[in-house]
């Protein structure tokens, strides 16, 4: 049985939306891929760094398969009600056959079909560096011990996808408050899993496995900051980048590192995978702005996944409100 999430606020518009299949064809698959010129990897790298091989084989390798979405609702969850978007919710299996996550593969539609050997139980999350209360937590007992609550919010790609989508989590706030950070302590470093056993992306050598990401201290402290423990009422998908993952709705969606296993508060400002990887694509702050366009395209307009509605981009991606004044 399937148990899909039906948004409180479910409304006629994204009622009428039609849901992608629940099931992968090898076939239909790969006739999208060539249709749309994507067989040799995704946007966010350029073509000179689309080395990646071996995906193809995999999927064709496997047998056809259906989406897991028989995800345990949580019960008692609540959704703050300071966050509203004006768009109509993605449809919970469109979002989770449209991924990006370079450690499985950099086809967004190939994601959840390599990601069952990922195994996201038990997951530890290190939180380190220049605190005075260093501490490695379980993510199943900060589900339990954190002010879990829901929050519908944008996200918004840099290759100009967008969706809607409910987390579930905490802010980092709370966490970067028990561990208690000391005076030098003026960006937060964090660092995905490494283990290129179960995640075939990370036996590409050239790119610069784990996937890290920063932010500054403000930054991590603004109340928009969460960590995600689950979307959609549930915990988190794999390929939504289980156990724990980091939401920042002002950037590009490539901040909002999946499948966290360290955040440490450190002096200066660390080295991200993508900032490594592509300098000139990709900078360190990445708010998202309408009117600095990628070296590649424009960044004026977006696309929601599944309904391909477009809207013009909104500088903070809509939240300035909450952010603009880090950066005045
Ligand atoms: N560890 C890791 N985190 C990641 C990525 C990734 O490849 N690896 N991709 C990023 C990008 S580019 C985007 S747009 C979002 C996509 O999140 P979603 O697949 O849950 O929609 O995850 C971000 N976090
Ligand atoms: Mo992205």
């Amino acid at each position: 049985m399937s148990h899909l999430y039906v948004p409180p606020d479910w409304n006629e518009n994204s009622r009428s939306i039609t849901p992608q299949t629940l099931f992968f064809n090898r076939r239909d698959f790969l006739q999208a891929m060539t249709a749309a010129g994507l067989v040799v990897g995704g946007a966010l790298l350029p073509k000179s760094a689309q080395a990646e091989t071996g995906w193809l084989d995999r999927l064709l390798g496997e047998p056809d398969r259906k989406l897991q979405t028989d995800f345990t609702p949580i019960p008692g969850l609540k959704r703050n009600p300071a966050y509203t978007v004006s768009r109509p919710m993605t449809q919970e299996a469109v979002a989770l056959q449209y991924n990006n996550f370079y450690e499985f593969t950099s086809v967004k539609e190939g994601v959840w079909k390599l990601i069952d050997a990922f195994q996201p139980r038990p997951w530890q999350v290190e939180v380190s560096g220049l605190v005075n209360n260093p501490k490695t937590y379980d993510v199943d007992d900060l589900i339990k011990t954190m002010p879990l609550e829901e929050r519908v919010y944008r996200h918004r790609c840099v290759e100009t996808w967008a969706m809607v989508v409910p987390w579930n989590g905490f802010p980092l706030r709370e966490l970067i408050r028990r561990a208690d950070p000391k005076p030098g302590a003026r960006f937060v470093k964090f660092t995905s899993f490494l283990n290129p056993q179960v995640a075939p992306g990370q036996e590409q050598s050239h790119l610069p496995w784990p996937y890290t990401e920063g932010l500054t201290v403000a930054e991590a402290m603004n109340e928009l900051t969460i960590m995600a423990t689950g979307v959609y009422g549930h915990v988190l998908p794999n390929q939504h980048g289980a156990g724990i993952r980091l939401v920042t709705p002002w950037k590009y969606g490539y901040k909002s590192i999946k499948s966290v296993v360290k955040i440490e508060l450190v002096s200066k400002q660390p080295a991200t995978f993508w900032n490594t990887l592509v300098p000139h694509e990709y900078g360190f702050v990445s708010n998202v702005n309408p009117d600095v366009p990628h070296p590649r395209w424009s960044q004026k307009k977006e696309k929601m996944i599944g309904t391909g509605d477009i809207y013009p981009t909104e500088k903070f991606n809509g939240y300035g409100n909450w952010v603009a004044s880090l950066y005045a």
